[in-house]
This record gives structure tokens, sequence and C-alpha cells, in this order.
């Protein structure tokens, strides 16, 4: 036991591959080395992008990944993304994609399918930013793909939220309608070399100042930045990268970069306990007779499932408290 966590918090990319392989698994061993692990986190500054499928998002993390390196920070990927480059739906797409940053030991990509997780994609995502924390990388990006509810869920897990988008057709402004105004710190128009990003750019600072954002000029609130880039030649990168660091800074000024480790922290205990529960309720009752009858009853219509969960947690929680 701890023999992962120990190459984890030397950088060891085999040992955090093989921890990472064991939280995907759902194996129990996996929680041993994260509690030894916790301590050591909240370091990195996570970074979330997001946008449609073909909006450029990996083109860009490859893009900042470089530059990230040549200014000596470590980086590690969670390209949480079906159509993503990174996974290209196989195992051989991924390691011709990351073939880039394949040689640097300090760049470390993690790949995950949207589907079949029993306990839901983000709770593991947070275990797997927990193992590149400990890892010691400086940055930890997460790429997210979809509209609406998924860029939601990302920003509970980051502390900067990019969202691409790419000008023109007015699919976009669709996507800004649908929430991704309020996620946004920092937008990110993209093919700006292809695709006319002017239009897009005043709707988003038409929108940005109908908001909320600038009804408080007094106080420090962030107001969400435009870049326009073309990550596939490597354009307003640098630009990009000083909006991150800039709110990096506002974070770290304003106590939200140590809120969000506490709300995290907190968020992973919600989890751990409805995980460490269920598993629980379901072995003990594998050989209850009370709950055979029930499932009885549910298979002959003779009841609803509500009342059966409701009668078998009551059952359940006299059944603990009396053991
Ligand atoms: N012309 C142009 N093409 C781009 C740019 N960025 C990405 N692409 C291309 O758009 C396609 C989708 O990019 P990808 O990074 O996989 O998008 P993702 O699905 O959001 O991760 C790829 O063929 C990229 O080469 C850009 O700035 N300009
Ligand atoms: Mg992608």
């Amino acid at each position: 036991m701890g023999n992962l966590s120990n190459g984890i918090l030397k950088a060891d990319i085999k040992s955090a591959a093989k921890l990472m392989r064991k939280i995907e698994e759902e194996d129990i061993k996996a929680i041993e080395e994260l509690k030894l692990l916790y301590s050591h986190t909240g370091h990195s500054h996570v970074i979330g992008i997001t946008g449609l499928p073909g909006s450029g998002k990996s083109s860009l993390i490859d893009a900042l990944i470089e530059n990230f390196r040549n200014n000596n920070k470590t980086v590690g990927v969670i390209a949480v993304d079906p159509t993503s480059p990174f996974t290209g739906g196989s195992i051989l797409g991924d390691r011709i994609r990351m073939q880039n940053h394949s040689n640097d030991e300090g760049v470390f990509i993690k790949s995950l399918p949207t589907k079949g997780w029993r306990g839901g994609i983000s709770k593991v995502t947070s275990r797997m930013i927990t193992v590149m924390d400990a890892m010691g990388k400086d940055i930890i990006l997460v790429e997210t793909a979809g509209v609406g509810q998924t860029e939601v869920e990302i920003k509970k897990l980051v502390h900067t939220t990019i969202v691409v988008l790419v000008g023109g057709l007015g699919d976009s402004i669709q996507a800004i309608k649908a929430g991704i105004l309020e996620i946004a710190d920092i937008f990110v128009i993209n093919k700006a070399d292809k695709i006319d990003a002017e239009e897009l750019e005043t709707d988003i600072y038409n929108l940005l100042s109908m908001s909320s954002y600038t009804e408080n000029n007094n106080s420090r609130k962030w107001l969400p930045q435009i870049c326009l880039t073309e990550s596939v030649n490597r354009k307003g990168i640098d630009k990009l990268i000083r909006e991150i660091s800039m709110h990096e800074n506002y974070s770290k000024s304003t106590g939200g970069f140590a809120q969000y480790f506490k709300y995290k922290s907190n968020n992973d205990l919600k989890e751990i306990i409805v995980d460490y529960l269920t598993n629980l309720i379901f072995k003990e009752l594998e050989n209850d007779e009370l709950y055979k009858k029930l499932l009885d009853d549910l298979m002959d219509n003779k009841n609803d499932p509500y009342s059966i969960a409701e009668e078998i947690l009551n059952h359940f929680l006299k059944f603990k408290i009396k053991n």
C-alpha cells in the first residue's frame, strides 16, 4: 500500500498511469492511494476548456501545452471527450495525436470516455485531477465537449473556464444562450483564420454588457475576456495565456482559488459517502428476505418503486442502527 502514491509524489508517470487505471476500474485499492495523496493537492491551476465538438479545443490545448512548456510549467491534460483527437475514439488515435508531447516528461495526457461511469464522469474526473495535482503539475487542462449541462458541470471542477466558440452560422450564439455566458471566464473565438470572428465577438460583447457583469463597476468582479485564436497557426495564444494568468491572479487575490479547493473537497466527500452507502446497502440487501418480497411485489405490479425504495431505506436504516 502506498507504493503508487510514493511514485506519484515524485511525478512518476508509470505510477500515475497505474493509479488512474485503478480509478477507472473503480478498484477499492485506489481509495487507499488517494487517501495518501489528498494532503499533497490543491496547488495546480485547473483550467476547463469546453465547447462544441470540432470547435478546436484539442488543437488549442496542443498550442497551450507548447506555450506552458516553454515557460517551464508542467502540464496535465484530462480529455473528457469522445471526439477528442486525444481519444480519437481509439487507443491508436490517442497515440498518434499525442506524439507531439509524448517524449516530454513534463506533460501527462489522460483520455476518459464519456460513458460507462457508475458514479458519474465528474467523480472520475475529480479523482484524475487529484492524481495530477499530487504529481505536482502546475497546470491541469480539462477538455469537455458538449452543450448545456456538461459545461455547467465543468465549472464545478475547475478554477478557470474557457469556452471555445467558432464564428459564423449563428450556432455559437445558440450555445451562448444555452447558458455558456454564465460559466465563461474567458471566451475563445477559434478558427479566426477561416471564419469571420468579428460578428460573434460583437455579439458576445453585447450580451456581456446586457448582463450583470457591468452592473457592479466598483466591485472587483471578473469581466470575461474575449480572445481570437488560430490554434493550428499558433496565433492569439500568447494573449490567451496572459488572460489565463490574469484570471489566476484575480482568483487568488479574491480568495476564489482557495475556495475552489474547499468546494472540491466537499464534493469529493459527498461522492464518497454516496458510493460507500450505495455499496453497503446493496451488499446487505443481497440476501435480505424483505427485499426479495418487495422486488416480487414490484414485478407483480403490486407496488411502485418509490414506495418500495422508502420501505427499503427505512428497513435498512433500522437494521443498521440495531447492529
Ligand atoms: N482553420 C482552422 N482549423 C482549425 C483551427 N483549430 C482547429 N482546427 C481544425 O478543426 C478540427 C477540429 O479540431 P479539434 O481540435 O479536434 O476540435 P475539438 O473537437 O473541439 O477538440 C481539426 O481538423 C483542426 O485541425 C484553427 O484555428 N483554424
Ligand atoms: Mg477534442
